[in-house]
């Protein structure tokens, strides 16, 4: 990807290295331009988060962890922006709590559905979910409704980054432990999931991976006592406070430290 095009020393290299994958995301037909402005409003809210993973995101992502360890059967779900920004990362993720990796998008075409899986095989996956669409999420219309019949459908609990809040709900509404990732607290998504991550996918999808594997060997009980102890609404408070200016630290920016292009 176009990663070599932003000098080290730009002091907004990451959020520009994350726009420049969007963008080839969209050559590749994996993103949908619809992907832009959703990466737009997205990086809105990391800016005022500090682009940084606060700490009740970073418990959010333990929760999530835990669920996913005690799951029967965990699913990824993937779409456009997802794999355009962490591909390998969804991949380790999937292969660290053994579960699979689906795709799964909002304008459904087999084109794109292709070349999303493509794409992941590239960056490890062996088997990838989603391309037979052989059962249905009830309650949504036609191609966003469509699911593998062993994959999501099976699942008890599902990963869904930046999901649209319909399908959240639908897929809440199915039974599924949801855990959503979505950097705004307020969206339909972010309030509906059992574990609301609010922090920008290409931070939390490693993280979580990374709590996986501290806690591959823990036993049952204790990844139960974590996913008991994680207060949804706590955590969706205290990023909503943080956003609004509560606990922001990073003030520095407005002052000239930060640029933006
Ligand atoms: O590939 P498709 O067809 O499935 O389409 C994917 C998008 C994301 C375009 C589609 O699901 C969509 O339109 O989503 P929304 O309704 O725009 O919601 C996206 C949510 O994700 C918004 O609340 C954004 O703030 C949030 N978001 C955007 N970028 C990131 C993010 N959250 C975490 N990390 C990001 N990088």
């Amino acid at each position: 990807m176009s990663d070599v095009e932003v000098p080290e020393s730009h002091p907004r290299q990451e959020s520009l290295r994350t726009r420049h994958r969007i963008e080839a995301g969209v050559e590749k037909g994996i993103t949908s331009k619809q992907g832009l402005i959703a990466e737009g409003r997205g990086e809105a809210f990391d800016y005022l988060l500090g682009e940084r993973t606060i700490e009740s995101a970073d418990d959010a992502e333990r929760a999530a962890a835990a669920h996913l360890l005690l799951a029967r059967h965990p699913v990824v779900s993937v779409n456009g922006n997802v794999a355009a920004l962490v591909p390998e990362a969804v991949v380790e993720l999937a292969r660290v709590v053994d579960g699979d990796v689906e795709v799964n998008i909002f304008n459904r075409t087999d084109e794109r559905m292709r070349a999303i899986a493509d794409h992941l095989r590239d960056h490890g996956a062996t088997e990838v979910k989603g391309l037979d669409g052989d059962a249905r999420i009830p309650g949504l219309d036609h191609g966003r409704a469509a699911v593998d019949a062993d994959g999501i459908a099976d699942a008890d609990v599902v990963l869904v980054p930046l999901e649209d809040g319909d399908r959240a709900e639908a897929l809440s509404n199915a039974g599924k432990t949801e855990i959503v990732v979505d950097l705004n607290p307020l969206s339909r998504s972010a309030t509906t999931a059992a574990v609301p991550v609010v922090d920008n996918i290409v931070r939390a999808v490693p993280n979580i991976a990374s709590h996986a594997r501290d806690l591959a060997d823990a036993p049952r009980a204790e990844l139960e006592a974590i996913v008991e102890r994680f207060d949804r609404e706590a955590a969706l408070r205290a990023a909503e406070a943080t956003i609004r200016g509560g606990s922001l630290d990073t003030r520095a920016r407005t002052d000239g430290q930060y640029t933006d292009d």
